[in-house]
């Protein structure tokens, strides 16, 4: 039976406090509702969800809706609202279209605030002939530390290096804790929905060998499970795995194995949290052979509409520059509703880039000329150095000013992010600074 729609509502308050990572280590965390991660946000597809944010911070904060295709004004970046003062509210308010994995985090100052913990996950469900016994919601991320437990604040050099590198720590943490240990019953099937909200940190998922199942990128559903035992996490990115079933007594570590983004920054197999096999359980799991049905955007050999570089540049202020385009925080041109872009987006660096578009999922049509091996919907796609992509997606009628940036969080406060308006061809009238909507009070 189709249940009927509903307003669901969260307040989420944003202060500073103290915050226990592990026993005998506590951390002057920012968040939200007193928790690291804050607390999760459910609801079911096509639901509206009610977010009254109230910031208690010293200074003023706003929340991006990670991959919600919500309208422009609740995106939560500086082009639609007035950021939250401090002792101000806002009222978020949008319908979520999609069932999935998604997560909240500040858009304002990311490289303090997201580093200190003002991020959340949301689940949007559904109907569904997917069937598992449980599920969990796993963030993944690094905070870097000094031995007081302080973030650690760096001098004109290490801040130099941190913006080329992004912020990498060694407190690595799951759910706001560092060595985590986590449960699950033996002969039983688990949803785990998995998001990187650290700064930087690639993360490889291994489960020290055993192999698992990836059903959903970026909070979509794939066609099929794809049978994986490593998988590349980048900052932003969302997977969906089915872990199990697993023997009782069974041990083993959720790790990151090493990855070579090329900056100055060493790659390190590194654990992040245990699972802990408990006493066997009866499964009621059932994993559909089709999960979905993909239906694909454009042909490979779509033409091109876009072409966006992103770019390390010589610059004389800085040395190197972070770019879209050669320019900084720059303003690209718009597109009209319903007309498909395929844009090709080129990687000119010698780094990795992850790059996010807000408010659309995209499809991947072409990896260095290559097809990629599966068909997926996608928010965030990490782009090695020296590469281009082709992909394809629709502005359907949400006009607004939108963005796209590197998910790096450094690299996009550094100026490798640019905005671009989604304009309605029926009501031209420019949008933007100046027409914030939502409610301050
Ligand atoms: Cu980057």
């Amino acid at each position: 039976m189709k249940q009927e729609s509903k307003t669901v509502e969260y307040n989420l308050t944003a202060s500073e406090f103290n915050w226990e990572i592990k026993p005998g280590k506590t951390i002057s965390a920012w968040g939200f509702n007193n928790q690291v991660p804050g607390p999760i946000l459910r609801a079911r597809k096509g639901d509206t969800l009610v977010i009254n944010l109230v910031n208690n911070l010293p200074e003023p904060t706003m929340i991006h809706w990670h991959g919600i295709r919500l309208p422009a004004a609740m995106d939560g970046t500086g082009e639609v609202q007035r950021p939250v003062m401090p002792g101000e509210s806002f009222e978020y308010r949008f319908t979520v279209p999609d069932a999935g994995t998604f997560w909240y985090h500040s858009h304002q100052n990311e490289t303090i605030q997201m580093e200190r913990g003002m991020y959340g996950g949301i689940i949007i469900e559904e109907e569904s002939d997917l069937l598992v016994d449980d599920e969990k919601l796993l963030l993944l991320d690094d905070m870097k530390l000094t031995g007081d437990n302080e973030f650690k604040q760096l001098g004109p050099v290490g801040r130099w290096i941190e913006r080329h590198d992004g912020r990498e720590g060694s407190t690595n943490l799951v759910n706001g804790k560092e060595e985590a240990i986590l449960y699950m019953h033996a002969g039983q099937t688990e949803r785990w929905r998995i998001i990187n909200a650290a700064s930087a940190r690639y993360f490889t998922l291994s489960l020290d060998g055993k192999p698992f199942k990836v059903i959903a990128t970026d909070g979509n559903l794939l066609e099929y499970a794809r049978i994986e035992t490593e998988w590349l996490i980048t900052p932003g990115e969302r997977f969906d795995i089915v872990a199990g079933p697993f023997n009782e007594g069974d041990q083993f570590s959720i790790r990151s194995l090493p990855y070579n983004r090329v900056t100055m920054l060493t790659a390190k197999n590194q654990p992040y949290a245990r699972v802990q096999v408990l006493e066997r359980k009866e499964s009621v799991a059932h994993l559909p052979e089709k999960l979905s049905d993909i239906i694909a955007l454009a042909p490979q050999d779509a033409p091109v509409t876009r072409k966006i570089k992103l770019s390390v540049d010589p610059s004389l202020k800085h040395i190197i520059d972070f770019t879209v385009n050669h320019e900084m925080h720059g303003m690209d041109k718009p597109v009209m509703v319903g007309e498909l872009q395929v844009w090709e987006v080129s990687n000119t660096s010698l780094m990795d880039h992850p790059f996010h578009l807000h408010g659309f999922f995209f499809q991947v049509l072409e990896d260095n000329g290559k097809a990629p091996a599966y068909k997926a919907w996608k928010d965030t796609y990490n782009l090695k150095p020296k590469t281009t992509i082709k992909i394809a997606w629709m502005p359907d009628n949400r006009p607004g000013i939108w963005m796209y940036h590197c998910h790096i969080i450094e690299h996009h406060a550094a100026g490798m992010m640019a905005n671009f308006e989604v304009i309605d061809p029926a009501d031209p009238s420019p949008s933007g600074k100046g027409s914030f909507a939502g409610c301050h009070s």
